[in-house]
């Protein structure tokens, strides 16, 4: 079977009755859920950033694939299966595998871009995940080594600069070259936008050590931004990042410690492609006695919460019919 995104669409009813009424829509990505964290954590936390994404007056509208079809809203039947999946039969679809998880039986979880995608063509304005992809340490190359660099830049990066909506974040995962990372943003045109505070967020940490290149003072300020920006119609997306909770946010050094420590193992063991991000985060679990779990958790709910009031506050703007 071929088909179009739109053709390979199945919105569930009651998100599809939220845009058509011109009621906020949040797309929730599923990566995190099958790759991003261990079994019950990633169903308990499915679930929780569902219900924030409720109590901030939005739908969630979690995004994943099964046999074919591009599902924008889970039931809880769906959710527990993606989460609950052993290792390696979920496929991690990204656009470049968006059309080999398409032509598969079976679930695949959509990583940021993938998401993007799907919930852009469903009407979608606003999405949450936890941390963006991004550059990744040693993409270009490692300082005084004759090792040429990786270049693996994650596909999220490329689908930012192409596709208008606003991605809720606690920032590029601290497992990134984070730098690097702002500057790609940079040239591709997409805002990136501490919110209440001057540094960027450090995904399980409160600061990445970076400035924000953007800040603005509160969630109103954010949801004005992303509005002004949607609606220049420029093309590409805006990045909202909001730190993790303080109550279970590691401490900066120790995030940036394990994350270097990690990637180091993580050359070491060969790890490359999309099978890396997965394994980083399942080592600082260990590496930090599952303090980083916590984190993770708290944060992706958190930014659901978040997006939830960002898309009641855009109101008509975050959601097409
Ligand atoms: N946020 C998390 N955990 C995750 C991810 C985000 O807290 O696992 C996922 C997202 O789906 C993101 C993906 O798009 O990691 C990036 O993977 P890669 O670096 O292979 O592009
Ligand atoms: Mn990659």
């Amino acid at each position: 079977m071929t088909g179009s995104i739109a053709d390979r669409l199945s919105v569930w009813p009651e998100v599809a009755a939220a845009l058509a009424a011109g009621r906020p829509v949040v797309a929730l990505e599923s990566t995190l859920i099958s790759h991003g964290l261990p079994y019950p954590q990633s169903a308990e936390v499915a679930r929780a950033s569902e219900a924030a994404v409720r109590e901030s007056g939005a739908v969630p509208a979690t995004v994943a694939i099964r046999d074919g079809r591009l599902l924008v809203g889970l039931d809880d039947e769906a959710l527990e299966a993606l989460a609950s999946a052993p290792s390696g039969k979920v496929l991690k679809a990204a656009r470049p595998s968006l059309s080999a998880a398409l032509t598969r039986d079976g679930w695949s979880a959509t990583t940021v871009s993938a998401t993007m995608i799907a919930a852009y063509a469903a009407g979608i304005r606003v999405l949450a995940t936890g941390g963006i992809g991004g550059v990744h340490r040693g993409a270009l190359g490692v300082p005084g080594s004759t090792e040429p660099g990786t270049f693996d830049i994650s596909s999220d990066l490329e689908e930012l600069a192409r596709t208008p909506m606003v991605v809720v974040c606690a920032g590029p995962k601290a497992i990134l070259d984070v730098r690097a990372t702002l500057e790609v943003l940079e040239t591709r045109g997409v805002p990136v936008v501490a919110v209440g505070q001057e540094d960027l967020p450090g995904f399980t940490a409160r600061s990445s050590g970076i400035r924000a290149p953007w800040s603005v003072p509160d969630l109103a300020s954010a949801a004005d931004l992303a509005m002004a920006h949607l609606a220049l119609g420029i093309g590409s997306g805006i990045v909202l990042c909001v730190p993790v909770p303080a109550d279970v946010a590691l401490p900066d050094e120790v995030a940036r410690r394990v994350a270097e420590r990690a990637a180091r193992e993580a050359d070491e063991a060969g790890v490359h492609g999309p099978a890396l991000t997965p394994w980083l985060l399942a080592r600082i679990a260990e590496l930090t006695d599952g303090a980083s779990v916590r984190a993770n958790t708290a944060l992706i709910v958190n930014d659901a919460r978040v997006a939830g009031q960002i898309a009641a506050r855009m109101g008509g703007a975050a959601g097409v019919a």
